[in-house]
């Protein structure tokens, strides 16, 4: 027998200095874990890894905020943030940290190979120092007016306003972020590097070779990076926040986020099993799935594959990058300080059913270019979609079955052509997935939804019902029609099952089906199990909730 191919499907690791919003959510955890959903009803060996990047410079700056130690705020935001997920229905194979033993091994035997291999260098810089707190000042520990667009908290490194990427001796008027003084000054000092000029060609090859299933978004960032030359690029801090350089030298600072955010996919994989770990990111035909949002694509593209590339010690390189744009909210940007846009929690606090978030977010995902979350748009999504066309036409096919069921035979041929039109559009929806185009899959979903909506209004089987009690040929008809909106709700049943887990699994149960469905299933004839009448799967969102979600803008 021919084993089937293994395949890791992995999320961006949410950082842990804040809740994530549903932005974040619909940019990579959510629609990782719809596919992962349909590779596991396809039968395939697949593992969905991810897992809280912990390291940095915002959880240090917030632990000292709240008089904490940046491990135990990160533990406590981590056990949150991985409660939110599972409220939300997320089938993680495994949900890990990046400040783990084994990401330590795996971080150091990386780092390690890549020094033997002749890709670690060092560089000379002047960085910011604190006279005050007397330290450096990493990446967010500076902060000053932007020199491009004069927003006032520019970081260190980078600019929130206008996403310059910034030297901290171009902020004008800089401060330091702990003691608030401006008494800093630039002192030399030596970063460890990753010589990534060094490794272009190699990583060009691979780029040419892989990046045919890579997003757009990311094919183009990363020529744009090729054609501009690589950089060797610091990957060290001074901070105590993380991972200890392990160099003679060096040990006083710790390896940059990005060095071992990205490592933490293996090492999150080895958290869960020490031992099956290699078996998947050592595996000779082990298939790389990554989703992330379009600001992670350079180091996913360029970084990590630049890392593995260069310690050669025989990882997975990335087979499929799925790079999101953004969603904003109601054309703003997400902001907590702004009151712009709802995290999970909140979110899940206004409606509770986390489907009609999983429903709404995917139907209206930036897959190809931003998207933008109205409250219209998300009323239109539950109350007309899920509830108005999906949920209706459960409940009226279910409760015309059972009110007629001595005229119903269960054995009566389904129409040739609604046999036809329910094969193509299964068809569309499986050709979606195996692009990973989630929201046309979830749009085809709907389409076999309004197919028995039209099909209902059309043949009136209500009508047919009454005339069937007396009427051979109008019994035959209603069971016909019946039997094909019957086959038709089961395939939205089954369709739905990798959006909108547990309501698929509601639906289902009235067709026999207790546990996660196949796709195989879909052959199965579907058989209504009714044990009394049918209750409702979805409802419509009330006007205080939908009040309520206006107010986040
Ligand atoms: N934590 C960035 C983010 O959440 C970062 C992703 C790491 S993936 C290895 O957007
Ligand atoms: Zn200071």
């Amino acid at each position: 027998m021919i084993g089937i191919s293994k395949i890791i499907v992995t999320s961006a690791l949410p950082y842990v200095y804040s809740t994530p919003h549903l932005g974040n959510f619909v940019g990579s955890v959510l629609p990782a874990d719809v596919y992962a959903n349909y590779l596991r009803m396809r039968g395939d060996d697949v593992i969905f890894i991810c897992g809280s990047d912990v390291h940095g410079t915002a959880i240090e700056i917030q632990a000292i905020r709240e008089e904490t130690t940046p491990e135990k705020l990160a533990k406590k935001m981590h056990e949150g943030i991985m409660e939110l997920f599972r409220k939300y229905g997320c089938n993680f194979t495994y949900y890990g940290s990046t400040h783990t033993a084994q990401n330590k091994e795996e971080t150091y035997a990386i780092f390690n190979a890549l020094n033997r291999n002749g890709y670690i260098g060092e560089v000379q810089k002047e960085l910011p120092y604190c006279n005050f707190d007397k330290m450096f000042l990493a990446d967010r520990f500076i902060e000053g007016t932007c020199p491009v667009c004069g927003y006032e908290s520019a970081r260190g490194d980078q600019c929130d306003n206008c996403s310059s990427i910034l030297d901290p001796n171009q902020l004008i008027e800089p401060h330091c972020t702990i003691c608030g003084k401006k008494e800093i000054v630039f002192k030399k000092t030596r970063n460890v590097t990753i010589k990534l000029d060094k490794l272009q060609p190699r990583l060009e090859r691979f780029a040419a070779k892989s990046s045919s299933t890579w997003s757009k978004n990311a094919v183009n960032e990363a020529s744009k990076y090729f054609k501009e030359g690589l950089k060797e690029r610091d990957i060290s801090r001074h901070m105590n926040w993380g991972f200890p350089i392990p160099l003679e030298g060096f040990e006083d600072q710790v390896f940059y986020v990005w060095f071992d955010a990205p490592i933490g996919y293996i090492g999150i994989t080895k958290e869960w099993d020490g031992k099956k770990w290699q078996s998947y990111w050592k595996g000779k035909d082990t298939r790389l799935v990554q989703f992330m949002g379009k600001d992670n694509i350079i180091f996913h593209t360029i970084l990590f594959p630049a890392m593995l590339i260069g310690a050669d010690l025989d990882y997975v390189l990335v087979d499929t990058i799925k790079s999101y744009e953004f969603l904003n909210w109601e054309g703003k940007k997400f902001s907590k300080s702004r009151g712009v846009g709802m995290d999970l929690q909140e979110a899940l606090s206004v409606v509770k059913n986390p489907d009609y978030w999983r429903f709404a977010l995917i139907l209206n995902a930036p897959e190809s270019a931003d998207a933008d979350f109205t409250t219209d748009g998300f009323v239109e999504a539950v109350n007309k979609i899920i509830n108005g066309k999906i949920g209706n036409l459960f409940q009226r096919v279910f409760t015309l079955v059972s009110a007629n069921e001595q005229v119903f035979d269960k054995k009566a041929p389904v129409d040739q052509q609604v046999n036809d039109l329910l094969d193509a559009l299964y068809k569309k929806y499986t050709g979606h997935f195996e692009r990973i185009e989630l929201r046309e899959a979830l749009k085809t979903v709907v389409a076999i939804a309004d197919l028995g909506n039209a099909i209902m209004s059309e043949k009136e089987p209500w009508v047919t019902a009454k005339a069937a009690k007396s009427d051979q040929q109008a019994a035959k008809d209603f069971s016909s029609v019946m039997n094909g909106l019957l086959k038709i709700s089961y395939y939205v049943a089954l369709t739905l099952f990798p959006f909108v887990p547990s309501s698929s699994r509601s639906a289902l149960k009235y067709f026999g089906i207790e546990g996660d469905p196949t796709l195989k299933d879909i052959s199965r004839a579907p058989d209504l199990k009714l044990d009394g009448a049918p209750k409702p799967i979805f409802e419509k969102l009330t006007d205080q909730q939908i009040k309520k979600i206006g107010s986040y803008s």
